[in-house]
């Protein structure tokens, strides 16, 4: 087979580059290891930024978001005993979208289906081959396990963190951090009991109250990095989200329901350079992983592609200048991104001693006191016009 740009992953970042190219006209296939069942049915991010929507939006994909997702003006940051509203509308003219990543993936996957444009599944032994040459290509068995060849202009690793197009990207150079702590995801029948995201600090651990729908629920609490999840029962899960969230305080309850999916998520950073070598190019997770406190992981994958899908056009026409730019352009993003992350994790996660937790604890009530510290946060967490 032959396409001008081969995608290798059927993520966020892989769909949307390949919905974004296909409105400049250029050809691409999408090759992914995983069925589309099992890709549609994954549990992720929650948060789009109001660029990522617009993005969305401009290119036919912001219908259902604005039908069905929920448009929030803020986030609640609570301690013992308070809990303060941030209103990023009033605070830098801008709100967030509670709209799963599954619904996300859900849309992009049925405007594939409409374009035309082929998403090959459940493909092995993905490899890159040539990528020194303007004639790179990938082989790999399709899911009949059939040896496949497929020839491209351009190469692009949408693949996350653990895909091939890393490990093949020379001389990569990897910053990384790994937390000492982890969340504890849960999903639950449930309607939400705030009409905002609360982001709670506690002497037990930080947790978070989310949502999904008005009927959907999501939290996230504060586990150890090796956690057992067969150690926490649906009670024992609960209680913790009661007293983290401060039920009771104020007359606020939390309301419990049926729990239908619990998972550990490790939390950790990192951020790979370069993000290109000649006609291989990495976007969203295979460049960068960022902890889920800041709820950017998403935003970055669509903020890389927003950025490489118009450098890719170019290069296919002879002109390599945005191409060129790619890795600082993206990078800064991600550089900026990553430090919020790290600074809400590091600000709102229980670890070290007494000492750290009087920092904290002097931050939120300074964040929350402060309309500088308010509008650093608001500004960060509702995310900056895309290409910046
Ligand atoms: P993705 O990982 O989404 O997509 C990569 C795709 O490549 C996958 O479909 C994979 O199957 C495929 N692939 C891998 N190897 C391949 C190969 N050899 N050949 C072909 N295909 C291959 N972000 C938030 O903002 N908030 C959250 O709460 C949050 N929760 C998360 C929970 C989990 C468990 C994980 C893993 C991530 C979470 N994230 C969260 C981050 C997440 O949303 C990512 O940032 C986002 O999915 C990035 O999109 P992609 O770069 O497309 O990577
Ligand atoms: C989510 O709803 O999954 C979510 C929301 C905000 C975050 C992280 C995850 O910071």
């Amino acid at each position: 087979m032959r396409t001008q740009v081969a995608i290798v992953g059927a993520g966020p970042a892989g769909l949307l580059l390949s919905h974004l190219l296909g409105a400049d006209g250029v050809e691409s296939v999408v090759l992914e290891t995983r069925s589309e069942e099992y890709v549609l049915s994954r549990i992720r991010a929650g948060v789009l930024e109001s660029a990522s929507v617009e993005l969305l939006s401009s290119v036919g994909l912001g219908e259902r978001i604005r039908r069905e997702g929920m448009e929030h003006r803020g986030i609640y940051l609570q301690w013992p005993g308070e809990r303060h509203h941030l209103d990023f509308v009033d605070l830098v003219g801008r709100s967030v979208w509670i709209y799963g990543q599954t619904e996300v993936q859900k849309d992009l996957v049925a405007a594939r289906h409409a374009a035309g444009q082929p998403i090959e599944y459940e493909t092995s032994d993905t490899v890159l081959h040539d990528i020194d040459t303007d004639r790179p290509f990938v082989t790999y068995l399709d899911g009949a396990a059939t040896p496949r060849r497929l020839d491209a202009e351009i190469i692009v690793g949408c693949d996350g963190s653990y895909g091939p197009s890393r490990t093949t990207m020379p001389a990569l150079r990897t910053l990384e951090r790994t937390y000492p702590f982890a969340w504890l995801g849960v999903l639950a029948d449930v309607a939400p009991s705030t009409d905002e995201l609360i982001y709670a600090w506690h002497p037990d651990g930080f947790a978070l109250h989310s949502m999904r729908s008005h009927h959907v629920s999501r939290f996230y609490l504060q586990v150890a990095p090796d956690e057992d999840i067969a150690a926490w029962s649906d009670d024992r899960i609960w209680d913790a989200l009661a007293a983290r969230l401060g039920h009771g305080h104020d007359g606020w309850q939390l309301t419990p329901g049926p729990i239908t999916e619990k998972s550990v998520l490790p939390m950790r950073s990192h951020v790979a350079t370069p993000m290109r070598h000649r006609r291989l190019f990495l976007a969203g997770d295979a460049a960068h992983i960022v902890p889920p406190t800041g709820a950017k992981g998403l935003n970055l994958a669509i903020a890389d592609v927003a950025v490489l899908a118009p450098a890719l056009t170019a290069l296919l026409k002879a002109d390599s200048s945005l191409a060129d730019t790619y890795t600082d352009r993206a990078l800064r993003r991600v550089w900026r991104c990553t430090h919020f992350s790290w600074w809400m994790t590091t600000m709102l996660h229980r670890h070290g001693d007494d000492f750290d937790a009087q920092l904290q604890l002097s931050q939120l009530r300074w964040v929350v006191a402060s309309a500088a510290g308010a509008q650093g946060l608001a500004e960060n967490y509702a995310g900056l016009p895309l290409g910046l």
